[in-house]
């Protein structure tokens, strides 16, 4: 990931190529929320989108030979190191008959999904349209016979969501000249041939045959050099001016930038346009015994932080090999609609809290004149919120049009609230304010407050077979070891000002299963390590200092605390507290 601040500079022969096609009118979008703005500001305006990974892994769904098979299901192949001939099979199974477009369609409506993107060619290599460059394709190969891609382009357009493809441009372990395959293809490779003959007229029948894409959503980039990548762009950009193509393309040539998966940043990234792909459970490509799923209270909360840092976020479906999204994704978005029908204006559209974050209380989004209180723990009869400079002139629930009752002294503004919360998952209070855009006394806008910073289990991304987060403790727990992977806490954090920085963790554990070691580290800066050992606490949250970390201010910090023992899997990691000290 780049460097921040940074600017996307793309190269000369790019940057003549897109003046050239600056004349053009741009293309209809399927999504017509709003004609007047720009493409990335639509991007943006979108907030909430859907993504699909579908292809033959949906087969094997994990299991291979009988054998669970660890990791992430659409990587079955590599994982197993499966030859091409034997993997190529799994399209003659491939009959997914229960495949309906407009119940995918539909489905993504009614999760208040603005937008889909789907792999139209995952790394196995496994074209999930028509193609006529390579017969690898769901309709030359399988029993199915259909274009999914073409029925999903038809109902989305006619729902007006916005639609847009994965394709994997570097990576295709069906080709000998592609990276990834080192188990069938083991010799030097020659990428240039691969990216002509495959990739990019591929790319090209992706963007004349499928309406108006909003996105072409590239991946791991590995191997393809800086022409390469774009000369993809200027496929994209001479075909369908107005499709966007994501970062993730390589070399900083994005139109906007992507978070790692299932990576929430802890600020407001106010940059540039980004977006977080995300899992509902542990795998993109459906895996028939992964059923952790994430609870619906915990992805509206993501929803809203992320919109409240300035993001959109980009949820996954792995559907099966017959053509259905299982059913517990399902029941599970369709919750999260429900909480955006009433709840919607407070995440479309809108722009990133203007305030820093002290605690896990609330979270807060903007609209000119407004703000949206989002209560994500209930606080009481009252709520608080310091530093709001600008005059509240009214507020209401979102979830009952019921006006809420305030007072206001200074910058200090008070809600009284029922003792109960309105909306089990999140009460938004809508205020309406005198200024278009929220006055913020000093200290406490989301840029100017951090010297003490904290870093919640909550707000981590969470890795390891049996790491849970419980939200009653507020602490994530279950640190068993099962091998691979590790259990990890991850926090994608970077400070607006370089510093050093007291770092101290806050657990509770009981005593009889304290002794494991622990690690916390920076990864992007290695030295800043800390070793230690869970003590024990009598069960009580206590806080333990780690020493100092010295920080600067880079996208690609990320600070990772694990611990993998079977002894201490119970302890209750709560939170990292970073306080500036110089
Ligand atoms: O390797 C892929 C993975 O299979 C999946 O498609 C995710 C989605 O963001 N992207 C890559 C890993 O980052």
């Amino acid at each position: 990931m780049p460097k921040m601040p940074r600017r996307i500079i793309p190269g000369l022969l790019l940057v003549a190529l897109i003046a050239a096609t600056a004349n053009c009118s741009e293309p209809e979008s399927a999504d017509k929320m709003n004609t007047q703005k720009t493409p990335i500001q639509r991007f943006q305006d979108r907030k909430f989108g859907m993504f699909i990974h579908w292809g033959l892994y949906a087969v094997p769904a994990g299991v291979w030979k009988g054998k669970y098979v660890r990791g992430i299901g659409e990587w079955i192949m590599n994982r197993e190191r499966i030859p091409v001939r034997e993997y190529e099979t799994l399209a003659e199974k491939f009959n997914p008959v229960q495949f309906d477009a407009n119940e995918w369609s539909g489905l993504a409506q009614d999760a208040g999904m603005k937008y889909m993107v789907i792999t139209a060619k995952h790394h196995d290599g496994f074209a999930m349209y028509h193609s006529k460059v390579s017969n690898y394709n769901i309709v030359d190969r399988t029993p199915f016979r259909r274009d999914p891609l073409k029925e999903l382009a038809e109902a989305n357009a006619k729902r007006h969501i916005a639609f847009g493809f994965y394709y994997s441009q570097a990576q295709d372990w069906h080709e000998p000249n592609a990276a990834g395959n080192t188990w069938d293809f083991p010799a030097q490779r020659d990428p240039k041939s691969y990216v002509e003959g495959k990739a990019l007229p591929q790319v090209e029948e992706l963007l004349r045959n499928y309406g108006d894409l909003a996105l072409i959503w590239f991946d791991t980039p590995r191997l393809l050099t800086k022409e390469q990548a774009m000369s993809l762009k200027q496929k994209v950009k001479v075909l369908q001016p107005a499709c966007l193509v994501n970062n993730r393309i390589g070399f900083n040539l994005g139109d906007y930038f992507q978070m790692g998966d299932n990576a929430i940043p802890t600020m407001v990234y106010d940059w540039q346009a980004w977006e977080i792909p995300a899992t509902l459970n542990d795998t993109w490509g459906f895996k028939k015994d992964d059923t952790n799923w994430k609870h619906p209270r915990d992805l509206i909360y993501k929803l809203t932080d992320i919109a409240s840092k300035g993001g959109n976020y980009l949820l996954n479906v792995g559907p099966t090999a017959e053509g259905i999204i299982p059913e517990a994704s399902q029941k599970i978005l369709r919750t999260i609609g429900e909480w955006l029908k009433v709840n919607g204006e407070s995440i479309y559209e809108t722009s990133p809290t203007p305030f820093f974050y002290r605690d896990l209380i609330w979270k807060c989004t903007a609209k000119p004149n407004r703000l949206y209180f989002h209560i994500v723990t209930w606080a009481g009869a009252e709520l608080t919120i310091e530093g709001l400079e600008s005059k509240v002139k009214r507020a209401w629930f979102l979830a009952n049009k019921e006006t809420v009752e305030f007072k206001q002294r200074g910058s200090t503004l008070t809600f009284s609230l029922p003792s109960q919360p309105i909306d089990k998952y999140n009460t938004v209070i809508a205020v309406e304010i005198e200024d278009e855009r929220a006055r913020i006394a000093s200290g406490f806008g989301y840029r100017d407050s951090q010297r003490e910073m904290s870093l919640y289990a909550r707000d981590a991304r969470i890795r390891g077979e049996e790491a849970r987060y419980d939200w009653d403790s507020q602490s994530v727990s279950g640190f068993l070891d099962s091998g691979s992977p590790k259990n990890e806490l991850f926090w994608y954090h970077f400070p607006y000002e370089e510093g050093i920085y007291k770092v101290s963790l806050e657990y509770a554990c009981d005593n009889k299963i304290a002794g494991s070691n622990f690690y916390f580290y920076n990864r992007r800066e290695r030295d800043q390590k800390y070793l230690g050992t869970i003590r024990g606490t009598d069960g009580e949250f206590k806080v333990f200092e780690l020493g100092t970390f010295r920080m600067t201010p880079n996208i690609e910090n990320l600070l990772v605390f694990g611990l993998n023992d079977d002894k201490s899997a119970g302890v209750k990691v709560r939170k990292i507290v970073l306080t500036r000290i110089g």
